[in-house]
Order: structure tokens, then C-alpha cells, then sequence
């Protein structure tokens, strides 16, 4: 009786345990083929979406990659069956570059390259300035590798160096504290006579009385694909007085009291000459998040350090020669900035442009791929690279446009827009 009942109770333990093993079992089984299920129609999906994606790159002919969408209407599909320009009138301008003599396989370079995706269908002049003579050599190059005229001025020593007033002991102490700080050129003197001449005379030398506009070159620039209109005359047609390429944030110890100029210069004058409606004043002061990650710059001013790049710049010298750009200019000269801090003419030009012109007197010409190290900027639609024959990549790290230090989306925010929101061709 005994063993019956130890028997009993085991089959039961035994009995029971199976039954749960069992149950277990069946569930993991159903788990397994739940998982493999969603394996399956997760890859479908996946694959979809992939036929989806390349379907409609190839129907819009653009990357799927390219998180935003630069601007500018060149979008279209249709754009290698649109006919070229062919009437080449020249403005009333002329390509500027101040260099030095040892700079010429540097010039060379940018002006063959100028030449090849732009001037050789027009032959505008080439204007160079020195603070010191051109050497023949200089001379004979530019001038066989220019398809235009070539023209060369010496600048004048009161437009190059530093004023008599600058007081000496406090400038030498400037350059040793920047040198120790490492600020970049901190202790160049021949850098900030460039930088105050390129602010407040370049404009003003006689050899470019004679024209309206003046397009920017610097040594070791390189275009990156064919220009596809003529920028100056795109600037006339559109009443624009600046264009630029690339916009960044400035280093700040390079101008630590250069909005405060800025201030004064607002104060004193009343703003009599600037107008808040409809200026750019915005892309300069605002410091909002924009984007989804992107932070801005940490400043100590109102200023948001934002400043287009100069060494590219098309520009109107009729703005730069109007009373109230050299007003503005002298003020800001007269506080010694340029040489007691480093004060470049990037910021003063930017701030100037978007104090004193209407933001949409201001173009950013987003079809130009350009670069001058470290930077560069390239056209992000598929179509217009081929057509314009670009040789770059819109993803490359070096492409600043949508960079954390790049203002280009400050730009489309506070500035005038993108090109593509507003025009219709
Ligand atoms: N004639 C002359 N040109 C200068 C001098 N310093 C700079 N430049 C020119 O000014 C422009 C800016 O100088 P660069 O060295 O390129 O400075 P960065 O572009 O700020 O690194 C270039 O076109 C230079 O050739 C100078 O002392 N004399
Ligand atoms: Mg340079």
C-alpha cells in the first residue's frame, strides 16, 4: 500500500513536470515562429522601402543622403536640356586680387581656375594691388594666364599702414598677448594692415573708379564647377549689392570689442542710417536654436559672431563708396580696433552689409561650389553638378554649408530666405 502510494505521488510530480516542460516548450516554439515572422516581413519591408527610395531618387535625381534640401531651383530634372546663355555682354566690373609677389603659383592657380569655370567666355579685366611694386614676373604670368586685360596698382602707403596715432607700446603689447593666446595671425602686423585696407580702401583706389562691380579672388582658390550665369550681371538684373558663398562664425578673440564699436557707432549716429524694417540685422544678433541639433556659438555680445567669408565676395563699389559705409568704417577705425585686437575685414563688411543694405539687396550664390582651405561649398543638387561639371562632393566634411559653425541656415532664417522659396525661375 505503502509503495502505491510513493508510487502515485512521483507519476504525479512526473505527470505534472512533463505537462509544464510541455507548455513551456510551446511557447518558445511560438515565439520562435512569431520572430521569424517579423525577420521576414521586416527585410520585406526594408526591401520595399529600398526599391521606394531608389524609384524615387531616380524619378526626383537627387540623393536620398542629403538630410536638407540647400537652395536655389536647381531641383529640376530638366535642367541638362536647358539652353545655355549665349548673348555674353560683359557689367561694368572687374576680378580683384590683392597678392603679394611670392604668392604667384597661388594666384596662378585660382586664376586658371576662374578662367576655365567662368571668365574665359567673358574677358573681364584683372585688377591686382600690392603695397609694394609688382616684379616682372608676377606681371608676365598673370597677364598670359588672364583672358582679359591685366592691370596693376601700388597701393598707397597711407591707405596700407598703420596710422600715426596708433600708439606703438600698446600695439607691440596686443601682438604678444595674442601670440601667447594663439589667436590665429595674432601677431602678424602685415595682417592687419590687409584687413584694415580690405575694410576701409580697396574701394577707394583710383585704378577702380572705372567700375561698378568688383569680384573677390585670393591666391590658392579654387572653383569648382562651371559658373552657370554670370554673377555680376545677376547681381544688376536683381539689385543686389553683396554676394557671398560661405557665411561662419567668427573667432571671438579676434574682435572682443568690435560689436561694442558697433553699439557706440549706432548710438552716436541715431541708426540715421540704418533701417531695422529691412536690413539683415537679424542674421547678426540672433541667437535661437535652429535646426534640430545645432546649438550656436557662445558670444559675449549681441553680436552672434556670424560674418559672411570674404575671401569670396562679389560686391557693388557703389555701397563701399557711399558716404555711409565710410562712415561707418571710419567710426569703427578711429577706435584702434584693428590693431589693438585683430579686427578682420570679414565681420566688418558682414556687420556694414547687414546694418546698411536691405537683406534682400544681399545674394548668396548657393550654384558656385567654391574653396579656399580649410573650407569649401558645393552645389547639392545631382543635376546641377552634372551640367555644371562640378568636381566636388556635397557630402564631403569639408562641405561647410550645413556644418555646425556654418550661419547658412541663420541665413535662410533671419536673412533673406532661400533662393527657391522666393523666385519662380
Ligand atoms: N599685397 C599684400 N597682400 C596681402 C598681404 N597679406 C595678405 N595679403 C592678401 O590678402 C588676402 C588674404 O590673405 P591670406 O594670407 O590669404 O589670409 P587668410 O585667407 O585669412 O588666411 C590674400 O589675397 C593675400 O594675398 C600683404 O602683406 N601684402
Ligand atoms: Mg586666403
Amino acid at each position: 500500500m505503502q509503495i502505491c502510494k510513493v508510487f502515485l505521488t512521483h507519476f504525479r510530480k512526473i505527470l505534472l513536470g512533463s505537462l509544464l516542460l510541455c507548455l513551456i516548450a510551446q511557447t518558445c516554439w511560438v515565439a520562435f515562429v512569431h520572430h521569424q515572422r517579423q525577420l521576414k516581413l521586416d527585410s520585406y519591408f526594408l526591401e520595399r522601402s529600398r526599391v521606394a527610395t531608389s524609384k524615387y531618387d531616380f524619378v526626383r535625381k537627387r540623393e536620398s543622403n542629403q538630410k536638407l534640401k540647400l537652395s536655389s531651383n536647381t531641383y529640376s530634372d530638366w535642367l541638362l536640356d536647358e539652353p545655355r546663355e549665349t548673348t555674353l555682354s560683359r557689367e561694368n566690373a572687374t576680378l580683384l586680387m590683392l597678392v603679394r609677389n611670392w604668392e604667384l603659383p597661388e594666384a596662378l592657380r585660382s586664376m586658371r581656375s576662374l578662367e576655365d569655370r567662368f571668365n574665359k567666355d567673358f574677358h573681364y579685366d584683372w585688377t591686382f594691388l600690392n603695397d609694394v611694386p609688382f616684379d616682372e614676373n608676377f606681371i608676365e604670368a598673370t597677364t598670359a594666364m588672364a583672358s582679359g586685360k591685366t592691370q596693376y596698382a601700388l597701393i598707397p602707403a597711407e591707405d596700407w599702414d598703420r596710422s600715426s596715432w596708433i600708439n606703438e607700446t600698446l600695439f607691440e603689447e596686443t601682438l604678444k598677448m595674442m601670440e601667447e593666446k594663439n589667436v590665429l595671425y595674432g601677431s602678424s602686423k602685415s595682417y592687419r594692415n590687409m584687413c584694415r585696407f580690405n575694410s576701409g580702401f580697396f574701394f577707394r583706389q583710383k585704378i577702380l573708379d572705372q567700375y561698378d562691380y568688383y569680384f573677390r579672388v585670393e591666391p590658392d582658390v579654387t572653383y569648382f564647377c562651371d559658373f552657370p550665369y554670370d554673377p555680376f550681371k545677376v547681381m544688376r538684373l536683381n539689385n543686389k549689392k553683396y554676394g557671398f558663398v560661405i557665411t561662419m562664425y567668427e573667432y571671438e578673440d579676434t574682435i572682443p570689442t568690435l560689436w561694442e564699436a558697433v553699439e557706440e557707432y549706432l548710438e552716436e549716429t541715431e541708426s540715421q542710417d540704418v533701417d531695422m524694417e529691412t536690413n539683415g540685422f537679424e542674421f547678426i544678433s540672433n541667437f535661437d536654436f535652429f535646426g534640430k541639433s545645432f546649438g550656436v556659438v557662445d558670444s559675449n555680445s549681441d553680436y552672434n559672431l556670424c560674418h559672411f567669408w570674404t575671401n569670396f565676395e562679389i560686391g557693388d563699389l557703389n555701397f563701399f563708396r557711399s558716404e555711409k559705409y565710410i562712415k561707418f568704417f571710419e567710426y569703427l577705425d578711429s577706435k584702434g580696433g584693428f590693431y589693438y585686437e585683430r579686427w578682420g575685414d570679414a565681420p566688418v563688411h558682414s556687420i556694414a552689409v547687414s546694418l546698411l543694405l536691405k537683406k534682400d539687396e544681399v545674394i548668396h550664390f548657393d550654384e558656385l561650389g567654391y574653396k579656399h582651405m580649410p573650407f569649401g561649398t558645393c552645389p547639392s543638387a545631382h543635376y546641377l553638378r552634372l551640367q555644371e561639371r562640378c568636381l566636388c562632393d556635397s557630402n564631403h566634411p569639408d562641405n561647410i554649408d550645413l556644418n555646425v559653425i556654418s550661419c547658412l541656415r541663420r541665413w535662410w532664417k533671419d536673412g533673406s530666405g532661400k533662393y527657391f522659396l522666393k523666385h519662380n525661375s
